[in-house]
């Protein structure tokens, strides 16, 4: 592949433009290290401008029924349908994932299309009666304004989806800052938008780094709501920034989540979880199962059986048929996977497999690490209890359920988490006691489908969910109105209470 073969742009008021600095960065192919294509480095000024085109667009766009917005999304979804094999081998490369989940990730985006179109002809309020006579009572959903939207590179199609499709059926513009790793494919994204119909302004892109372009965009005084997905700590500093506007912040900060294996679970499909939940996306899910919490009587079985699997794996990047675990997107992840392999084996924890990164033949060239199991780990050991993002699990062996559910929820995040067990009263204690917002039984910590809401307790986010009808919570403002048909004036509270009789 050449090198930089291509330039990509910003994406303002339907136009194709360069930064105001025009200073740029490179996307590259994790799997090899080569240079993809070119972007605008963006900054303040490039926000403004796209900020200031979304909001003159929303003046329009609000107004727009919502079945036809809805149509437009449903058009989006066709052309990705179109784009679906192009996309996937994009994907392949920019990100890295193998090419049937990177089709399941444009997969998950056609569906919240699909999905949120349907929202068109809902997008239901309540009607409810009056205290008072001849007065009608109603709340509807409102757009608020402009959406500042940052997407992170691990879901670069469906996760950009699950927050525009959302926003624009609802009556918002945005602008999206994508993240730096995977610039392509969001331009990609909004050049499909643009061919299905979505006007000029309405979905805006600025390209570039957090600490610019994403800041500038969080700080800005015409963007009341904010959706972020990405690292604990920028959520963070994103909430701090939003709070001088007092803005809408949607959160969704990944987990470290446990699938519980218990002593009368399907050991080979727990095993098959495992593999998938650990290792599918090289373990750069949100919802990966980085711990497994092992009943003792099945922990030296499944450690054999789960072993094996991961050393059965092949490594290789993710366009090749024959690839089970891609790379991982960079540089910087290799070396921070590994720096959690060190603090494993510092804090006494038995390294089973893996722990390096993977240099034989054609490798070396791109950012490979072996899929890593760790064995005999403290929940309280930092590889139990931090986000390492990448194909590493910790397998913590406990006696029983109330132990495998303490140490699931004893730690600072809540998104995913996943009980194998035949035990169908096991399972329902664990569906209500496991303090995370998602929980599998007998299936990994992986593969929330769109219509269900998605997010986490605890600091996995900050109460608002995305997906489902719960991501209308955080595109709209509820309004609710009271029409008095009376002819009079009529106090609440006042006129229609009985007075007792004097
Ligand atoms: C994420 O990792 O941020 O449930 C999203 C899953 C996918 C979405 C993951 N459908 O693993």
């Amino acid at each position: 592949m050449a090198v930089a073969e291509r330039t990509g742009r910003n994406f303002i008021g339907g136009e194709w433009v360069d930064a105001a600095s025009g200073e740029t960065f490179e996307s590259i192919v994790p799997a090899t290290g080569e240079a993809l294509a070119t972007f605008p480095r963006s900054g303040p000024e490039d926000v403004e401008r796209a900020v200031a085109a979304a909001r003159e667009a929303f003046e329009t766009w609000r107004l727009v029924p919502a079945p036809k917005r809805g149509e437009i999304l449903l058009r989006f979804a066709r052309l990705l349908e179109d784009e679906k094999d192009e996309l996937a081998e994009l994907m392949s490369r920019e990100m890295g994932k193998v090419l049937a989940e990177a089709g399941g990730d444009v997969q998950e985006a056609i569906d919240m299309s699909v999905y949120m179109a349907g929202e068109g002809r809902r997008l239901f309020g309540h009607t409810t009666p009056s205290e008072l006579p001849d007065k009608f009572n109603m709340s509807v959903r409102l757009p608020v304004g402009v959406v500042g939207a940052i997407t992170p590179w691990n879901f670069p199609i469906a996760i950009p989806a699950w927050k525009l499709a959302p926003a624009l059926v609802c009556g918002n513009t945005v602008v999206l800052k994508p993240a730096e790793d995977t610039p392509l494919l969001a331009s990609r994204f909004v050049e499909l938008l643009a061919d299905a119909g979505v006007p000029p302004g309405v979905v805006n892109v600025v390209h570039g780094f957090g600490e610019d372009a994403g800041e500038a965009l969080v700080a800005h005084p015409d963007v009341p709501v904010i959706t972020f997905t990405g690292h604990r700590t920028t959520g963070i500093r994103v909430t701090k920034v939003a709070a001088d506007h007092l803005k809408h912040v949607h959160l969704e900060l990944g987990g470290k989540n446990a699938i519980i294996v218990m002593d009368d679970a399907d050991l080979d499909l727990a095993v098959e979880g495992i593999v998938w939940s650990a290792f599918g996306t090289t373990g750069q899910r949100c919802t990966a199962a980085s711990r497994v919490i092992v009943h003792r009587a099945v922990y030296d079985e499944l450690q054999r059986k789960l072993v094996a699997a991961a050393e059965g794996m092949r490594l290789g990047p993710g366009w090749d048929e024959a690839t089970d675990v891609g790379p991982v997107i960079n540089r910087g992840a290799v070396e921070k996977i590994h720096g959690y392999t060190g603090v494993g084996q510092d804090e006494g924890a038995k390294l089973l497999t893996g722990g390096e990164p993977a240099t034989e033949g054609d490798l070396e060239k791109g950012f490979f690490y072996r899929p890593t199991v760790f064995a005999d780990v403290d929940p309280q050991m930092r590889i139990a209890q931090e986000e390492i993002f990448g194909p590493t699990t910790a397998l913590i062996p406990v006696d029983d359920l109330d132990e495998a559910v303490r140490a699931a929820n004893g730690i600072r995040y809540g998104l995913s988490s996943s009980i194998f067990t035949r035990d169908v009263n096991r399972a329902f204690r664990a569906m209500r006691d496991l303090q995370t917002g998602i929980t599998y039984v007998n299936a990994g910590t992986t593969g929330a489908e769109v219509h269900l809401p998605f997010g986490g307790t605890k600091e996995t986010g900050n109460g608002h969910r995305e997906a489902g009808q719960a991501a209308l919570d955080v595109f709209t403002e509820w309004k609710s109105i009271y029409v008095d048909y009376s002819g009079k004036l009529q106090r609440a509270q006042i006129d229609n209470v009985e007075r007792p009789a004097p």
